[in-house]
């Protein structure tokens, strides 16, 4: 049977890595993977998690399995984390919780009980979204379409365009929003936004889906949450996909979970068996050990303020990265604007510059960055930065 198969391309973000390590370039700078890195371009081990580790080794007492679900503990924390301690769907216990391998598997659970609730919805996705949105989204079946987001002109959101495509959406349809830090654009919704976006969709009886894998990479663990929390606490029904790849530096540990909150309890009652029956369908039971880190770490007020300090640390980074690359521009004499860096969130935002100058800066400078010129902020250090900046000026003027 393997004979009908045809070769597929390599996903291009990862691509990027295998790319980056071939090349022998000592000035090398890998801008491509949505990785933190730190001064030293290493994305090491934060402190809680290794204390966390070091813990779990010395008191694990077992591997037995752990079923659908995932770890209950880790569910109640991140589901605290996420939604604030206080949360109005916690206390009238409207959610469900699933830990999940990653944010692509809380992604592809969600797609999945989207599609056994409602398989003719449609899902709308902003334009731009994070490629993988796709894959994750259409395996399950699931209509895609797009709603306008990103502005290469104005390097913010098109939001009256925005809102004119939801108006036309079908009740019943999900809109997929990235609660903080979007990725590719690193252009956020603002407040009075979210509110704006908020009333829209309950109006129009649309299904709020955030996908969250930045909180506390953004403004701040509260702040990243507005969104969220907001949209958790006026819709009827809403699916959730969050990560701790990038906030806790877990990414191969296969850490998230996916949450779905139901009208009421009994209808939540009802929506956990049947996810939790879509999840044993997939992969019976998520990995433990990531969890099991996140678990120990916000059960603990030491290790979770050591862990809330090195993430405000790593945010810090990247804002100053932000203001750096903008001065450092200014510097090169270059004539293009690139005073919008600092005004997104994250650690992604969009030279703006095209595919063939990519190509060169990959090509003749070994810069390595997203064919869209998304850059990983993160990347950047004091070692490559004003490298970065000539090469792109260089580039700009031809
Ligand atoms: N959603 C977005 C927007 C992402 O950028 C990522 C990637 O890092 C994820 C979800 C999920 O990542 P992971 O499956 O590694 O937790
Ligand atoms: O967008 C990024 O770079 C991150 C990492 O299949 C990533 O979200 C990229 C591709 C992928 C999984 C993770």
């Amino acid at each position: 049977m393997f004979e009908h198969l045809q070769a597929l391309p390599a996903d291009p973000i990862l691509n990027l890595m295998v790319q980056y390590r071939r090349d022998n370039n000592p000035h090398k700078v890998d801008l491509g993977v949505g990785v933190y890195k730190d001064e030293q371009g290493h994305t090491g081990i934060m402190h809680a998690v290794t204390a966390a580790e070091t813990h779990l080794l010395a008191t694990e007492t077992t591997k037995t399995y752990i079923g659908p679900a995932g770890a209950e503990g880790f569910n109640y924390h991140i589901s605290r984390l996420l939604l604030g301690n206080d949360h109005s769907a916690i206390k009238d216990q409207r959610i469900t919780v699933a830990q999940t391998p990653g944010g692509c598997g809380a992604l592809r659970m969600a797609a999945e009980f989207t599609a056994k609730c409602s398989p003719d919805a449609t899902v709308w996705v902003s334009d731009p979204t994070w490629a993988n949105h796709i894959p994750l989204l259409k395996g399950a079946g699931l209509n895609i379409t797009e709603y306008p987001y990103y502005d290469g002109e104005t390097k913010g959101i098109r939001f009256d365009a925005m809102c004119s495509a939801l108006e036309t959406a079908k009740a019943g349809d999900l809109v997929l929003l990235h609660g903080c830090c979007h990725n590719p654009s690193g252009a956020d919704l603002s407040k009075v936004q979210w509110d704006a976006i908020a009333e829209l969709l309950i109006r129009k009886n649309l299904i709020p889906f955030v996908d969250i894998a930045y909180q506390g990479l953004g403004d701040g663990l509260a702040e990243d949450a507005y969104g969220v929390r907001l949209l958790a606490d006026k819709a009827p029904e809403m699916l959730i996909a969050s990560s701790c790849s990038k906030n806790f530096g877990l990414y191969r540990e296969r850490t998230g979970s996916v949450m779905v909150i139901a009208p009421n309890q009994q209808q939540a009652a009802v929506t956990a068996s049947n996810l939790f029956s879509i999840i044993r369908g997939h992969y019976s039971m998520p990995p433990a050990h990531g969890a099991a880190i996140v678990e120990t770490i916000l059960g603990n007020a030491e290790l979770t303020k050591s862990w809330d300090d090195e993430l405000t640390l790593m945010r810090t980074r990247i804002l100053q990265l932000r203001h750096q690359l903008a001065n450092e521009m200014v510097v090169t004499g270059c004539a293009q604007d690139f005073s919008f860096i600092p005004q997104q969130k994250g650690m992604f935002s969009f030279l703006g510059i095209n595919k063939q100058q990519v190509g060169q800066l990959r090509d003749e400078y070994s810069i390595y960055m997203v064919d869209s010129s998304r850059i990983n902020i993160a990347g950047l250090s004091a070692q490559n930065l004003s490298y970065v900046a000539q090469s792109l000026s260089s580039v700009l003027k031809g």
